[in-house]
């Protein structure tokens, strides 16, 4: 099998201490490299103010070798901060409002990517296969190919890809989209994901497509397809299972005395919808008073990206929506919503999803959402909880039996946590069941099997593909 380099912005090191990370990336990935070995590439998360950035530091840990690079402060200002951080990640979440495109930004992202180019290139050897990651390295590839790489190399995106009149608002859609047709495969979360960017290459008349997931520009062919990330399901479940005799899980049960808890996990981040998340469930409690005293909201939200203005504003403003509905609602022995700004370890999670009755999952917009299936991982097959979930998360396109909300409408986000919260023994085994299914089939060795099986399929004669498809009618 062919040496595999995966290339991504951040690479997470195996923690020493055990410590959690909250990124779904780093967990998806971790466990998919460490089963193959390879090499990773990224940033160190260093930020050096002088000129040249040093060598690489290289590490090494069991099959897995990494490589990280520093940045300089204006790369992290331009590149990270800037283009991928306050354009691209808001604009693929739909929030062209929030998107602050500046050219400097936008120079110093393709400057970048550049040179991860040139940190890469001396590693690469003649049979590896390169699977790069996400929106901060969209134009990786095509830096790669300027410079001769003939080797095989994929793309996953991570986020979602938004319909063509949002992504071609952004002034730089043409080269970012040409940039993605140097790549041999192309992966998104799901079909909806690949259906927009398929619409965005049609609309500007970029390559042609050749057939469902076929496409070809430039003289060179490549597949889009959706490849629906998952989670290591089953050492989950058996977290979840474990975790029962923890002294953190008898503390929760014992503060929560009978009570009902409902759970909602998320970095905090505009796109979760969490402030619309605590309107609705204010809103059920006040329409359901029966329920007051009787269930309590866990939100779990470790800070992220608090350089950004738009998440320090949101930290300030969901605190003080807890605040104001814990005033308003609580009495001296109930807080109707605890609020927590951290990260726990994955066993404390594992179990805090199995104590809980339903799971509030209602993020605006999400490629996946691998907190959906974890909860559904963790659950006890004869009493599981309801996950009530966005229908704008990945996640819905394959968890068709969660309670689908939408959360921009709170009332009715409201009646749907009333009817999980009343939800027979029956219907919800039911429920389970069929999820526990989906989540156990796409899980992330079937995500990361199934991509680089592509990956390392197809290979095209001295690197130059030939169109080989058969056309068919669009
Ligand atoms: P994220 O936006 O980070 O990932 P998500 O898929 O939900 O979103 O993954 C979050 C991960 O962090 C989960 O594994 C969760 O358990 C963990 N996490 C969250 N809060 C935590 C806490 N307090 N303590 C410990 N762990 C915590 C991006 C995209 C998603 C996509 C993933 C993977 O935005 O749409 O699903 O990548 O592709």
């Amino acid at each position: 099998m062919s040496r595999l380099i995966v290339v991504s912005n951040r690479v997470p090191l195996p923690a020493k201490n055990g410590a959690a990370s909250a990124g779904g990336l780093a967990v998806a990935l971790q466990s998919a490299l460490a089963a193959r070995g390879g090499l990773w590439l990224g940033w160190s998360g260093k930020i050096c103010s002088d000129e040249p950035v040093g060598p690489l530091t290289m590490l090494k840990d069991g099959n897995i070798e990494y490589a990280l690079t520093d940045l300089t402060d204006l790369d992290v200002e331009e590149y990270y901060q800037g283009f991928a951080n306050r354009v691209l990640w808001p604009i693929c979440h739909y929030r062209l409002d929030l998107a602050e495109y500046g050219r400097r930004e936008m120079t110093g992202y393709f400057r970048v990517n550049q040179f991860f180019a040139s940190r890469l290139l001396p590693l690469i050897q003649k049979d590896d296969v390169i699977w790069i990651h996400d929106y901060h390295l969209i134009p990786l590839a095509e830096e790669l190919r300027r410079q001769g790489v003939k080797n095989r190399i994929g793309f996953f995106l991570h986020i979602p890809w938004p319909a063509p009149d949002v992504f071609l608002a952004m002034p730089v859609h043409d080269e970012l989209l040409k940039s993605l047709t140097a790549y041999d495969v192309i992966g998104f979360q799901t079909r909806q994901d690949r259906e927009n960017f398929a619409a965005c290459l049609a609309r500007q008349n970029i390559g042609e497509r050749l057939g469902e997931e076929e496409f070809s520009a430039a003289g060179r062919t490549f597949i889009a397809r959706p490849y629906p990330i998952g989670i290591e399901t089953d050492e989950f479940a058996k977290l979840a299972r474990q975790a029962g005799n923890t002294t953190l899980h008898k503390r929760m049960r014992q503060s929560l005395d009978g009570k009902d808890l409902i759970i909602g996990v998320d970095r905090l981040d505009y796109s979760k919808g969490i402030t619309q998340r605590i309107d609705a469930f204010e809103t059920f409690l006040t329409r359901h008073p029966d329920y007051q005293r009787k269930v309590t909201l866990l939100q779990i939200t470790p800070k992220s990206r608090s350089e950004v203005p738009e998440y320090e504003a949101m930290q300030k403003t969901v605190a003080e929506q807890a605040g104001r509905v814990n005033g308003a609602l609580g009495t001296v022995d109930w807080v109707p919503i605890r609020y927590v700004n951290r990260s726990l370890r994955r066993p404390a999670l594992a179990g805090l999803y199995r104590m809980a009755k339903v799971a509030l999952v209602t993020p605006l917009r999400d490629g996946m959402n691998l907190v959906a299936k974890e909860f559904v991982a963790a659950q006890d097959e004869d009493d599981p909880g309801v996950l009530l979930l966005s229908r704008f998360a990945g996640a819905a396109h394959e968890l068709k039996d969660a309670m689908l909300v939408n959360p921009y409408d709170v009332e009715g986000t409201a009646d749907v946590i009333a009817r999980s919260l009343a939800m027979p023994r029956e219907e919800r085994q039911a429920r389970w069941k069929s999820m526990m299914a989906t989540v156990r089939e796409n899980n992330v060795f079937t995500w990361c099997d199934t991509f680089l099986a592509d990956l390392a399929g197809n290979e095209a004669p001295e690197g130059v593909a030939q169109p080989r498809l058969k056309r068919v009618s669009r």
